[in-house]
């Protein structure tokens, strides 16, 4: 038996044959492309909530500088938050192992000794600790989320959001100084191992003989992101929903027929009692420029109705497929009060008392979208009471929280 010293701080602790800049350059690159998706549509996700627009839609008030780019989500194509947050979901979770290899093919580095010799090299380790630490954070919230089981104290939102522009910043200072060297290395890798220069500072000084080899190795980590993306994809369609055996959070089983699709919050969870939206007690408020109206559901029923194939597509990375939905469009609604031709925005509120979405405000482009309802029937049938009944918001291209369910209130001009 050889002698293995006992400390991680000493070189000669660390000994598997697998690391060295070869591995860890690859993974590097896998991780600069991933990421950067990562992060484009994270703040894609984050314009989509119109923060902007209402303070119930802004989880991030102290955003300041940070809001820079935002803009108006459009209503084109209906399936775009589908897509954007389809692929933020699915591959966050398909890179986690992709990550952790990363991220084990440094550990010695941080263990090394002295821990600081310089400034510069300590300002160095301080980024490397946001690198690390903000990555495993980042992906870590996202994780929770999705599972709607939530630990970490505080709002998922400013977590997330703040955690990814320090994660991102540290992500970039750190490929503006390694990705020059991982490209060399894997230029040199296909040219043929002998290219590979000597000097390999992340390798063993004394490594174990190799019990897999480094293309096993690559085999090993892709395949675990390859049977988390197989488990996980399936979320976004309604078909291949049992295949996602990664996303407990299902909901309750929707049974089939036409409310057959993904319930993510029920009625009851809500809190919303059958007393409140029967025909003698719910009447929809539409308040604009000219005052307020309220009507019955019959009422609501007797104007023009149109239908339009839209998905609800939630933050967490599910979506449905598209459903018909059939009711009155938002902005023949507005009409109704004084808002003829040029609709604004609107605010909308539900029959729920509590619950963060409750409430959400939408864009003049989306209230001005013939696509844009507020339904009252899917698929051929009135909403079940677990998909909103009396009447739900339904809007094109935009994230599952602004369709909010088992609408009270329509207040136009006033978001
Ligand atoms: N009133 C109300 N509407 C709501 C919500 C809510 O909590 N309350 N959740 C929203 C969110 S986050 C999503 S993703 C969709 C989910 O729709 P589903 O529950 O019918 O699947 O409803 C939205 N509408
Ligand atoms: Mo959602």
């Amino acid at each position: 038996m050889r002698d293995t010293p006992r400390l991680p701080t000493s070189p000669g602790f660390w000994r598997s044959p697998l690391r060295g800049i070869r591995f860890t350059s690859v993974l590097g690159l896998v991780l600069l492309v991933g990421i950067t998706v990562l992060f484009a549509t994270g703040l894609l996700s984050y314009a989509a909530y119109n923060p902007n627009l209402a303070a119930v839609n802004d989880k991030t008030p102290d955003k300041g500088l940070l809001g820079f780019y935002l803009f108006s989500w459009p209503t084109h194509p209906h399936w775009l938050y589908r897509l954007t947050q389809g692929v933020h979901v699915t591959l966050g979770i398909t890179l986690i192992p992709v990550l952790l290899a990363k991220l084990w093919s440094v550990v010695p580095r941080l263990f090394a000794l002295p821990p600081i010799r310089s400034l510069t090299h300590g300002l160095e380790r301080l980024s490397l600790l946001l690198l690390a630490g903000g990555g495993l954070f980042v992906f870590t919230t996202g994780v929770l989320n999705i599972q709607l089981d939530y630990l970490f104290p505080g709002s998922f939102y400013p977590l997330h959001f703040y955690g990814a522009w320090v994660f991102f910043a540290a992500f970039l200072a750190h490929a503006a100084l390694k990705v020059p060297a991982a490209l060399r290395t894997v230029r040199r890798m296909r040219e043929g191992e002998g290219q590979v220069a000597q000097e390999d500072a992340l390798a063993a000084p004394r490594p174990d003989p190799p019990t897999v080899s480094r293309r096993g190795a690559f085999g090993f980590v892709g395949g675990g992101a390859l049977l988390l993306f197989a488990t996980t994809a399936g979320r976004s369609f309604d078909g291949l929903r049992g295949t996602a055996l990664l996303a407990p959070h299902g909901g309750p089983d929707p049974g089939s027929g036409p409310g057959g699709f993904q319930i993510n919050k029920t009625a009851a969870y809500a809190g919303i009692q059958s007393a409140q939206t029967g025909a003698d007690a719910w009447r929809l408020s539409v308040t604009g420029r000219t005052g307020t109206i309220r009507l019955s559901r019959a009422q609501l029923a007797r104007l023009a109705l149109h239908e339009a194939a839209l998905p609800i597509a939630c933050v967490e990375g599910w979506s449905t497929s598209d459903q018909r939905w059939r009711g009155v469009r938002l902005r023949d609604l507005a009409a109704l009060v004084g808002h003829e031709g040029d609709p604004p925005d609107v605010f909308v509120e539900s029959l729920q008392a509590h619950g963060a979405f409750r409430h959400a405000a939408l864009r003049a482009n989306q209230v001005a979208d013939p696509r844009s309802l507020l339904a009252l029937y899917v698929n051929g049938a009135p909403l079940s009471p677990d998909h909103g009944f009396p009447a739900r918001i339904v809007v094109p291209a935009a994230p599952g929280v602004l369709n909010t369910k088992w609408v009270a209130t329509l207040t136009f001009g006033r978001p």
